[in-house]
């Protein structure tokens, strides 16, 4: 009743913000994202009936208490097996956890792929989908490689899959790492906190749609320069939409808008790239391959840069053990 997998992290391009209903963490809009190919999180599942309890370690520490939602979704598998059975999660990031690098959405969705071989279950794709939602909601594009959209339904759910896969059209993606110290606001909080109280949160999701369809059209078209356009103004609606909360969500520091400047001027000069940046410091620079070593040189000398990680798109989430 034992099994390990890999998850590899993702980056919207079209941004997750604000939910539709926070009781059952269903999304108030769509996103679309890219999977990370060369950072990921390792986790091994292990249910046992001699355990009283659901345990979790991070790095290799023991948590205190256990994350709610961990609990909910293991108790999602054990209702599926008939099971009583408390299981034991293992789990490790090569990156850093809880920093805005999208550690819940490879952490959900290693566990959901880990948890439906531990106990040989076998569940469809929209079934897992549906448990690492409940999770993080950014998990189900975890599952999938490449680029992955994900939309409501018109069933009052979620659907997920992968637009295009990994080999398809290659991109490299360069992140400038300006702090390696968790967040102070969550995901969670900070997207209640945008719904209840900014003035833009209902024009972002009412914009959101058409930047999803035109987002997905590029990516048919293969049209990076319209893609990053898109990509970079969506990301910078999210950041107003957080910034006009009460209290205001700041989640940049001075090395993340240096950064961005740089990237700015880059592409002025000619290179293809654009930027993202989601809820923490860390700066996201998406280019070609060819221009990858040129955008790396440029963001390791921003100021404040601490490292730089270049990454290739990656797979879904698949067992290993
Ligand atoms: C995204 N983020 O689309 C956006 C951009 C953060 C900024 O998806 O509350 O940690 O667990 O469903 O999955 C982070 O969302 O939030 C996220 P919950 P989650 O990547």
């Amino acid at each position: 009743m034992r099994a390990t997998a890999i998850a590899q992290p993702n980056i919207a391009l079209i941004k997750y913000w604000g939910k539709r209903d926070s009781d059952r963490n269903l999304p108030a809009v769509g996103s679309l994202s890219v999977t990370l190919g060369s950072i990921g999180t390792r986790t091994t599942v292990e249910f046992d009936a001699a355990l009283d309890s659901d345990r979790v370690h991070i790095n290799e520490q023991e948590v205190e208490s256990v994350d709610r939602r961990v609990e909910k979704c293991l108790d999602r598998f054990r209702e599926k097996a008939a099971i009583a059975h408390k299981a034991v999660v293992t789990t490790a990031n090569d990156f850093p956890t809880g920093a805005g690098l999208a550690s819940s959405a490879s952490g959900f969705a290693a566990l959901v792929v880990a948890a439906d071989r531990a106990l040989d279950l076998n569940l469809g794709e929209d079934e897992l989908v549906d448990i690492a939602r409940t999770g993080s909601g950014s998990a189900p594009r975890s599952l999938y490689g490449g680029f992955v959209l994900l939309e409501n339904d018109s069933d009052d759910g979620i659907r997920c899959g992968s637009v295009l896969g990994p080999e398809t059209w290659p991109w490299s993606i360069i992140i400038a790492v300006t702090s390696e110290a968790p967040k102070k606001v969550s995901s969670t909080d900070g997207m209640e906190l945008s719904r209840t109280t900014s003035p833009y949160f209902s024009r972002w999701v009412e914009t959101h749609d058409a930047d999803l369809r035109a987002a997905v059209a590029s990516i048919e078209d293969r049209d990076f320069e319209k893609l990053g356009e898109l990509a970079e103004r969506n990301c910078l609606k999210m950041h107003a939409v957080a910034m006009t909360s009460r209290p205001p969500l700041l989640y940049w520091s001075g090395a993340t808008l240096e950064c961005a400047q740089n990237i700015r001027e880059l592409r002025k000069s000619g290179v293809p790239v654009f930027f993202s940046i989601d809820a923490g410091p860390q700066l996201k620079a998406f280019c070609l391959p060819d221009n990858s070593e040129e955008v790396r040189d440029s963001l390791e000398s921003v100021p404040g840069v601490l490292r730089v990680i270049s990454s290739e798109l990656g797979e879904g989430a698949r067992i290993v053990e």
